[in-house]
């Protein structure tokens, strides 16, 4: 999975890249004009691995991953060349998800691009230039079409289904908002639009507001993500990303300052695999416990095809039994003896947690 963080400048996205991936990029308390893509891999934290890493004591332990790119800050006008423009957009086209990270921290050292601190309108002002960004693109195209001597039939399709686009854009509808028939969403999904893609919007807070609940405009910003159909989640970006770097036995006792369960990346890839409907399911083995990240209400026989194609293909049944069961049972004989490996079949819709042993022939 691909993630990519956009937001204002100066708002604590590369505070957030760091926290995540541990990558140790510098931040600055001053713009610094750069135009340059930070990039890095997380894996996504699971105690169900820790634990199955533990009972299996395998040569290797794969957590399933993210990556993150982390862009300069888009200022409103970015789509007109404002600030550093907004071609660097063209490396998150790609991403599964978009997280806007937007600043509520009070700090007089830090500027801020708009003198206040103001959340709803910075997420509004992000929203906009990600539609201008779409209208940029789709403007383009159509004006390649329209200046080719020879235009095939189906580009001329295609041409309709852009104007249809480039209205919805002047009239500041998102994409994901326009119904569009089968046959039109196929011609459009090599495009990768901003305005389509699900969005969360991640809160930089201070400690102050962070222990409080409650930050400048907050009850705004929740009615808005309720209407753009988004996430929310609060994160205290600074004071995380220092404590993420701290070894892990003196991590605690910081985090229990901050009334901290988890750090940002347990939460975020939490909600971000709600929002987008994934779930976790596990292989097993002396060599290898693996994770692997599918759609909910993913069939067994298609799971099977997420580890090689073959198995899918040649699929006969998945011994299965849910990771939650295994733990409280101890040890896989008496979990089977309890009755708790169950022989599924190809229909098999995979639940979150189950551990799939396939058996195929091809
Ligand atoms: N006080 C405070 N400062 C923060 C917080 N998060 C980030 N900062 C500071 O804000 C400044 C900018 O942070 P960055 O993470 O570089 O922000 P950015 O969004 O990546 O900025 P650009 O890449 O320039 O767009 C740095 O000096 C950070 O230390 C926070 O939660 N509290
Ligand atoms: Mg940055």
């Amino acid at each position: 999975m691909q993630i990519g963080l956009v937001g204002l400048p100066m708002v604590g996205k590369t505070t957030l890249f760091n926290l995540v991936t541990n990558a140790g990029v510098d931040t600055s308390k001053y713009l610094t004009g750069k135009t340059e893509t930070n990039e890095s891999t997380a894996k996504v934290p699971d105690r169900r691995i820790d634990f199955l890493s533990r009972m299996y004591n395998p040569k290797k332990t794969t957590y399933a991953q993210i990556e993150f790119s982390d862009v300069p800050g888009l200022v409103q006008g970015a789509s007109q060349g404002k600030g550093v423009g907004n071609q660097f957009l063209d490396s998150i086209r790609h991403s599964d998800l978009l997280i806007h990270v937007v600043r509520a921290f009070d700090d007089p050292d830090v500027i801020h691009v708009e003198d206040t601190i103001d959340p709803v309108r910075d997420v509004e002002t992000i929203y906009m230039e990600l539609l201008l960004a779409d209208m940029d693109l789709v403007e383009k195209r159509i004006e390649r079409i329209q200046s080719a001597k020879k235009v095939k039939k189906e580009v001329l399709a295609e041409l309709d289904v852009l104007k249809k686009l480039l209205e919805a854009l002047e009239n500041e509808v998102p994409l994901h908002q326009l119904e569009l028939s089968e046959q039109e969403q196929e011609m459009l999904q090599n495009y990768k639009f901003f305005s389509e893609k699900p969005l969360i919007i991640a809160v930089n807070t201070d400690e102050q507001q962070f222990k409080n609940g409650d930050y400048p405009r907050k009850k705004d910003l929740e009615e808005l993500a309720r209407e753009k159909n988004t996430r929310l989640i609060e994160i205290c970006g600074q004071a995380e990303m220092e404590i993420a770097e701290l070894p892990s036995e003196d991590r605690e006792l910081f985090m229990e300052d901050l009334n901290l369960e988890e750090l940002g990346i347990d939460r975020l890839t939490r909600t971000a695999y709600d929002y987008l409907g994934l779930i976790s399911f596990f292989t097993v083995g002396e060599d290898e416990v693996k994770a692997w990240t599918i759609k909910k209400e993913t069939s067994a026989r298609k799971a099977a095809g997420k580890i090689h194609s073959d198995l899918e293909r040649g699929f006969i049944r998945a011994e299965a039994i849910n990771s939650d069961d295994l733990e409280q049972n101890g040890t896989m004989a008496k979990a089977r003896e309890n009755g708790l490996v169950r022989l599924e079949g190809k229909e098999y819709i995979v639940k979150d947690g189950d551990i799939l042993n396939i058996r195929f022939n091809v």
